[in-house]
């Protein structure tokens, strides 16, 4: 059966379209929406036609497996032009999200009607594009350059209700009764004598009106957010062209941006990334009827900053949550924290009061262990001691009723010893949350030897609810990120003894893409995590600050100098203190340039990454990307470090590695010889 089909109903043709999951606008779409509304030019019968879509949404933009492959004809540019040529009025009826190429198509159309739930946005910049068939000409013609900016820039949906205020829609209809709606609307809009056409709107873009440092401003507002990446600048002046150029030149203008994009390095990049985050929750090896546990109630173990973190994922998602701590104080100091997190978000208006309230109110404090027992997680963010998680896990083991799943958030230690202490290993797991974990997308899911794929597949469905992005790693020390982490962190350290300066290693890193350095991430973290004044033996750069008291930002003093502001500045103290420890250790120290930081920062990681994919830690090489760039801020327009190191080139990196003796993980060397790349391209 074709991908569209029409229906006539009281003079309005339904044109709607089925190609799941996401009506993504492949070929075939186009082709089919175009014969549609050049069919119905003619036929007298019809007097308005509404576009509408099955299944979970409207259309969520081009087909992107389709880029980079051979253009294939219809493309999407020449649908939007027909349907804005016809000469009778044309409403997209939303449901679900107008993304993309969805958007645009709904911009040709002469109204927008949507149900309350719908989303509309231009994700393109987060695949390193811009809109690319109208959406940066029309969409400023239609809301004005500030919010079009916004939206095309920044790449955030906005829903019905802003829509609305905004003029992208012209109605907000039944959530249960879109077709109905939009045939109604469409016979009231058919009275008109003329219907509005987005590209010929001029009252919004007027050059006069507008400020002409909105452009720059919009930008520099933003530089945060978009530090490294190229789309957001060709957005900015493809809307700027939407004010000072004609229709045809400024879609022109886009369409050039638009091919140079999709044809460079960073669209590329985040393309794998799109797909990568979207593979990683599948499961190597299990059926697909695989059942899973119901989960309606979820108990966290320790209410520090970790166990509150976690227990807001699962509040905001409408779970209900029991939170436990040993002292009253420690419960009542994170349950003010929550709040205040919640209320934090809610000042900044990404939620409402009311939102709060409900999401409190699912939480049950509590200094009584047995309140778990009726759990069907239970997540423990206890003290990082394998002695501590033992007795944990078997006093869990006891309590929590049968059938529910017991989780460690241990960032290292083995979830197999945890599941020994248990007479249930099939149902413990690691949930594996980075901080602050409310925030940060990751989840890493560790599989037990034991674990069972009912608890694997829960526990990815969960992740997704409440709206992490999951991989899974097998169980070893530091699992995937931590693993990767502790040889940049050994590099970083030996870097500085031999010559280089902290800042230049941080320097190195935030320039490739990192929002911070290892000792800034360090200094802000705390030093004195794990360090212990009465074993210290000033043996390390680490112990000599902390043993002066320099433990990091909180102090006001680290690996730099912090200023109120919080600002950090080189350190002379430290300085002095690194050459102190190598004159007791009579080395010397040398100059180290950039370039030799930036490789035995990052090929070591690489490294490790092969060895984690050999050793069948990490299911494909693109999870460890997916695990770097949302747990670790990875630059993704880079595409994460296995991604990028194919594009480096393998033997490069061996010849780096083997350079700086660093032992080359077999499957790497292995790969470079055949000339081979960790991501099938
Ligand atoms: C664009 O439109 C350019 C134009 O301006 C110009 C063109 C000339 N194409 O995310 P999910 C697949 S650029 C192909 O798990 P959800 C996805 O890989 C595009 N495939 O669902 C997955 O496959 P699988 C601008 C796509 O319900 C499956 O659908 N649009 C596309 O959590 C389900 O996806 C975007 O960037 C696509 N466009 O979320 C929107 N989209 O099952 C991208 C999805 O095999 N899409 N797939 O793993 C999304 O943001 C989400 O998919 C959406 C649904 C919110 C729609």
């Amino acid at each position: 059966m074709s991908v569209v089909t029409t229906h006539l109903t009281e003079g309005v043709l339904i044109v709607r379209t089925d190609n799941p999951p996401v009506n993504a606008l492949g070929q075939a779409v186009r082709a089919g929406l175009e014969a549609a509304i050049s069919g119905a030019a003619s036929d007298k019968n019809i007097e308005a036609i509404v576009l509408i879509c099955s299944g979970r949404t409207f259309f969520a933009g081009a087909d992107i497996t389709e880029f980079g492959k051979p253009a294939q004809s219809p493309d999407l540019n020449d649908v939007c032009a027909v349907i804005e040529a016809l000469n009778k009025p044309v409403i997209a009826a939303i449901h679900g999200t107008a993304l993309g190429g969805g958007l645009e198509i709904a911009l040709s159309c002469n109204y927008r009607v949507a149900v309350p739930s719908a989303k509309l946005g231009f994700p393109e910049v987060k695949l390193g594009l811009l809109p690319g068939s109208g959406g940066t000409q029309r969409l400023p013609r239609l809301i004005g350059v500030p919010e079009a900016l916004t939206m095309i820039g920044l790449g955030e949906p906005v829903d019905a209700r802003k829509a609305l205020e905004i003029v992208l829609l012209d109605r907000i209809v039944g959530e249960d009764s879109l077709e109905s709606d939009a045939v109604a609307f469409a016979r009231e809009v058919a009275l008109n004598k003329s219907h509005p056409v987005t590209s010929q709107l001029t009252h919004r873009t007027q050059r006069d009106d507008i400020d002409s440092n909105t452009y720059d401003q919009f930008l520099k507002s933003n530089a945060r957010k978009l530090r490294g990446l190229e789309a957001p600048q060709a957005c900015v002046e493809a809307v700027r062209a939407a004010v000072e150029l004609p229709f045809p030149e400024g879609l022109r203008k886009e369409r050039e941006q638009f091919i140079r994009l999709m044809n460079g390095p960073q669209s590329k990049a985040l393309r794998h990334v799109f797909f990568a985050e979207r593979t990683a929750s599948r499961i190597e090896g299990i059926p697909d009827d695989t059942p899973t546990i119901p989960i309606e109630k979820v108990g966290v173990l320790g209410a520090g900053t970790m166990g509150g973190g976690i227990a807001m994922n699962f509040l905001t998602a409408g779970i209900p949550v029991t939170l436990i701590e040993r002292e009253k104080a420690s419960l009542d100091r994170g349950v003010a924290t929550i709040r205040k997190n919640y209320e934090a978000t809610a000042s900044k208006g990404r939620l409402t009061t009311e939102q709060v309230e409900r999401a409190m109110n699912l939480l049950t404090p509590s200094l009584q262990f047995d309140d778990l027992a009726d759990c069907d997680l239970v997540i423990e963010a206890v003290f990082e001691n394998m002695d501590l998680k033992l007795e944990v896990f078997a006093r869990l083991d006891a309590t929590i009723k049968q059938g529910a799943i017991l989780a460690s958030n241990t960032s290292y230690l083995s979830i197999d010893e945890m599941a020994g202490a248990t007479a249930r290993p099939e149902y413990v797991i690691g949930l594996h949350f980075f901080s602050p974990a409310n925030v940060m997308k990751l989840l890493e899911v560790v599989r037990g030897a034991k674990t069972s794929a009912t608890v694997l597949k829960t526990c990815m469905g969960l992740a997704r609810m409440i709206g992490k992005v999951a991989a899974i790693s097998g169980v070893c020390y530091g699992f995937i990120g931590n693993r990767m982490l502790s040889q940049r962190s050994q590099q970083a350290q030996a870097l500085i003894l031999e010559g280089a300066k902290p800042w230049d290693v941080d320097r190195v890193l935030t320039r490739f893409g990192f929002p911070m350095g290892p000792f800034q991430m360090s200094d802000l973290a705390g030093l004195d995590i794990g360090w212990n004044a009465k074993t210290s033996k000033s043996s390390t750069v680490r112990e000599v600050l902390c043993e002066r008291g320099r433990l990091g930002q909180k102090t006001g003093s680290g690996y730099y100098d912090y200023d109120e502001n919080r600002k950090g500045h080189p350190s002379e103290e430290t300085e002095a203190i690194i050459a102190e420890l190598v004159a007791k250790s009579g080395r010397n120290q040398r100059s180290i340039g950039d370039e030799e930081i930036f490789e035995r920062l990052l090929y070591p990681m690489v490294n490790e990454g092969a060895k984690i994919l050999q050793e069948g830690i990490a299911q494909r090489a693109s999870d460890i990307d997916v695990v770097w760039i949302n747990g670790f801020g990875w630059p993704a327009y880079t595409g994460g470090p296995m991604y990028w190191a194919d594009s480096i080139g393998l033997a490069n990196i061996v010849r780096s590695l083997e350079a700086n003796s660093v032992e080359v993980a077999p499957l790497l060397r292995a790969k470079s010889e055949a000339a081979e790349s960790f991501i099938q391209k």
